[in-house]
């Protein structure tokens, strides 16, 4: 197998196996952000990508799609219930959200994480060339970095946290806390999406381990006697939004959002909620505060719908389906009390949708809602804000979501209190012209400069400066 400079390794490959017309299965791109963003380094340079291909059990040589090499991952179906359902999905994920839901600590979990981590370990240092750059991504794989290291001493490790780092006082209720740690702890750069992150890491390192941490640089000890730097930082991830300003100028999906709106009865404003289904993303506590404002006649159904779609997701763990359960019973109640013959209180869409149908529901929206309870940045505030090019519509952002360090003109809210999400949903409605346009403008500067592209850029360059420094430190 040839070997790459430029290595990405993340849970899941880059591409989808989807079943033809004909019967035969193929590969298809899968449509994810982290796709595009490295879409050009990855043509830059001479890139491959390791991966999980998606299907439990399914075997694939390395092959080359869309000009970079894909090495698959085989997982078995006992695997990816343990270390994905299990130890990622029903452990770190609560825990890292601020045990939103009760994170289940299971030591026959942990063990397949440690297993299925090495790998991925093993998969990317035969995968990378000599002095080699690899970008380890996320949560699943938080142990790859150190375990490379171990394996090839010679490459520069990077590792990018998707979702929040929790407080000390939370992480250390993890039992392999020290563990978790060590493996980031691998890498050469370490990146999260707030300072707050990136700061709760370095306390967790100085508490567990008492490494000096100054300036987001660590200095951890080797066994040799030796020390080297690591970095932890923020690198604020974005989106790919010249592509979001290209389809919503598109006059297609303009009209495609005038039917939207009059398939909804042309409602004075339509409020639009899109998350995938997950207890963080706080769509009870968005629905509470709606039911409420129509129940106290602030809002009424002749004047407002609610949107919300929520994409189906991690439908095999039980939180999951108890929260699914809750939240449709909530809508139900909801449309049974307010709904007439006309108008619908909420219209809610458990469906996933193509980019096109997600950009005219952004145009079609006066108000976007993001009231998460916790989240590592948000993606969709930004879509939403890269699509309005007519500088209208009013963006409700939780200062829970890491997008709130960088959106400040958005209207902030603490979704846990109730009355205030009530109220800036309100004010959010009645928002008049010239407001709005400021505030998107000043949103829109923001999420049109930093993009995807800066962001793995700023990264990328963090990784060159961790190279330099290496070589000049071994030489
Ligand atoms: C994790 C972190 C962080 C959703 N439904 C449909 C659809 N989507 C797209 C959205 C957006 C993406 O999925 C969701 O991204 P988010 O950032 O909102 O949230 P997570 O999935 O939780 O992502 C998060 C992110 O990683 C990146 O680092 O921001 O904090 O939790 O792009 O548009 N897309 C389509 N149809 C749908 O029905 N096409």
């Amino acid at each position: 197998m040839s070997e790459a400079e430029f290595v990405v390794v993340a849970n899941r490959l880059p591409v989808d196996r989807v079943a033809g017309p004909d019967g035969e299965d193929f590969w298809r791109r899968s449509p994810g952000g982290l796709v595009t963003a490295l879409e050009p380094v990855m043509h830059q340079v001479d890139g491959a990508w390791v991966g999980w291909p998606g299907r439990p059990d399914l075997h694939v040589d390395p092959f080359d799609f869309d000009g970079t090499r894909l090495v698959p991952v085989q997982l078995s179906a006992e695997e990816v219930e343990l270390y994905y359902e299990g130890f990622s999905n029903d452990t770190i994920w609560p825990l890292y959200h601020d045990v939103i839901a009760v994170p289940r600590y299971r030591r026959v979990w942990w063990d397949a994480y440690v297993k299925v981590n090495r790998r991925f370990a093993e998969a990317a240092a035969a995968a990378t060339a000599p002095g080699g750059t690899v970008w380890v991504q996320d949560y699943q794989l938080q142990l790859v970095p150190q375990m490379l290291r171990e394996l090839r001493d010679d490459l520069t490790i990077g590792y990018f946290h998707h979702i929040p780092f929790p407080a000390y006082g939370i992480y250390a209720q993890l039992p392999w806390r020290k563990q978790v740690l060590r493996g980031m702890l691998g890498a050469d750069v370490i990146g999260f999406q707030r300072v707050a992150d990136a700061g709760n890491f370095a306390r967790s390192i100085r508490r567990l381990f008492h490494y000096e941490t100054k300036g987001g640089r660590i200095v951890v000890p080797e066994e040799d006697g030796s020390t080297r730097f690591a970095v932890a930082k923020a690198y604020p991830i974005s989106i790919d939004a010249e592509s979001y300003v290209e389809l919503a100028r598109k006059p297609e999906v303009q009209a495609r959002a005038r039917e939207i709106r009059e398939g909804l009865g042309n409602p004075r404003k339509i409020l639009l909620g899109v998350d995938r289904l997950d207890y963080t993303k706080g769509i009870r506590h968005r629905l509470k505060a709606y039911g409420e404002l129509l129940e106290d006649q602030r809002l009424s159904v002749e004047d407002t719908t609610l949107v919300q779609v929520a994409s189906p997701s991690r439908e095999r763990v039980e939180s999951y389906v108890n929260l699914r359960d809750e939240i449709e019973l909530t809508v139900g109640r909801i449309n049974g009390d307010f709904d007439t013959m006309d108008h619908t209180a909420i219209r809610y869409l458990h469906q996933g949708y193509p980019r096109e149908e997600m950009v005219a529901l952004y145009l079609a929206a006066d108000v976007m809602l993001v009231t998460a309870l916790r989240d590592g940045m948000n993606l969709v505030a930004k879509e939403y804000v890269a699509c309005r090019t007519d500088n209208r519509g009013v963006l409700v952002l939780s200062e829970f979501a890491g997008a709130a360090d960088e959106l400040g003109s958005a209207l902030r809210v603490n979704p846990h209190d109730i009355d205030a999400l009530k109220d800036t949903i309100v004010r959010a409605t009645e928002m008049p012209g010239a407001e709005q346009g400021r505030r998107m403008r000043a949103l829109r500067k923001k999420v049109l400069e930093n993009d995807v592209e800066r962001w793995s850029q700023s990264f990328l360059a963090a990784l060159d400066e961790a190279r330099s420094l290496r070589a000049a430190v071994g030489s």
